[in-house]
């Protein structure tokens, strides 16, 4: 099992990790280096920093949680709550969301650190198809993401929240439910951003007047982490917005 650095490490040992992933990620990836750089400061990276982060295993998934646990739920039991600036309050059970229409997305998944898996396979139902459902406000401009871990929080505008790539996952790597390792039984997939973007135990989305930014853009990320050009992927769009 890989796990990766909690908060309760002692500063220094984050700081001396993150260096040593740093010099393993700069062989490799020279737009994340700058961004790591750019963000490291005083921080460790997203989801990184411990010992996982400084094996070189190819293609593979690094296993993030920021808190000490990977929490853990049925799909009987999950829920997922549409909340916010809407007229059309719902909870989604996991039986509901597979019952609506299906988006299949194939794309690679990069975090921000320099790991990449090529050709991850996700299943879900677009986050565009949820939001139409809800009847958004005018007032609203931003969709928030909460997990159930208790603690990691994301967002987007309420542009980026409307494209086809991405989508509410209930599919990953042929598996579904999504494992609770990778954030199951839902997580988000947003398949143009960096991917811290895409919160894993998805618990609840909320309709918001604006960004609030996210776990780790509150420690320096980008909040709109679009996926570079020089990483072979031009997502964004032309004002990067
Ligand atoms: N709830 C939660 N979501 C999260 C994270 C996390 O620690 N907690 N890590 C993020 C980061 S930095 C990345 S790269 C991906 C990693 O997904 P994986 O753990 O399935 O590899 O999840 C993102 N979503
Ligand atoms: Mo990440």
């Amino acid at each position: 099992m890989t796990l990766t650095a909690s908060w309760k490490r002692p500063v220094g040992r984050r700081i001396v990790l993150g260096m040593v992933t740093l010099g393993f990620a700069g062989i490799a990836f020279g737009e994340s280096v700058q961004r790591f750089i750019g963000g490291a400061i005083s921080k460790v990276s997203p989801g990184g920093g411990g010992l996982a982060s400084l094996i070189p295993g190819a293609n593979s998934f690094r296993i993030y949680t920021v808190t000490d646990s990977f929490p853990s739920e049925s799909t009987q039991d999950y829920t997922l709550k549409v909340t916010g600036l809407i007229d059309n309050p719902t909870t989604y059970t996991f039986e509901d969301l597979v019952g609506l229409p299906q988006t299949s997305l194939t794309k690679d998944f990069q975090c921000v650190t320099g790991w990449r898996v090529p050709n991850v396979h996700w299943k879900g139902v677009l986050l565009s198809e949820i939001i139409k459902r809800a009847s958004v406000q005018p007032r609203a401009q931003a969709v928030l993401f909460h997990s159930f871990d208790g603690v990691y929080t994301e967002s987007l505008t309420l542009d980026q929240a409307s494209r086809n790539d991405v989508i509410v996952a209930y599919e990953m790597l042929g598996q579904r439910p999504i494992s609770s390792e990778h954030g199951g039984p839902v997580r988000l997939y947003v398949a143009p951003m960096y991917g811290y973007k895409s919160c894993k135990w998805l618990s609840e989305i909320e309709l918001s007047d604006k960004v609030i930014p996210g776990y780790w853009e509150d420690l320096g990320y980008d909040v709109n982490a679009w996926i570079g050009r020089s990483n072979g992927r031009s997502d964004a769009p032309v004002d990067g917005a």
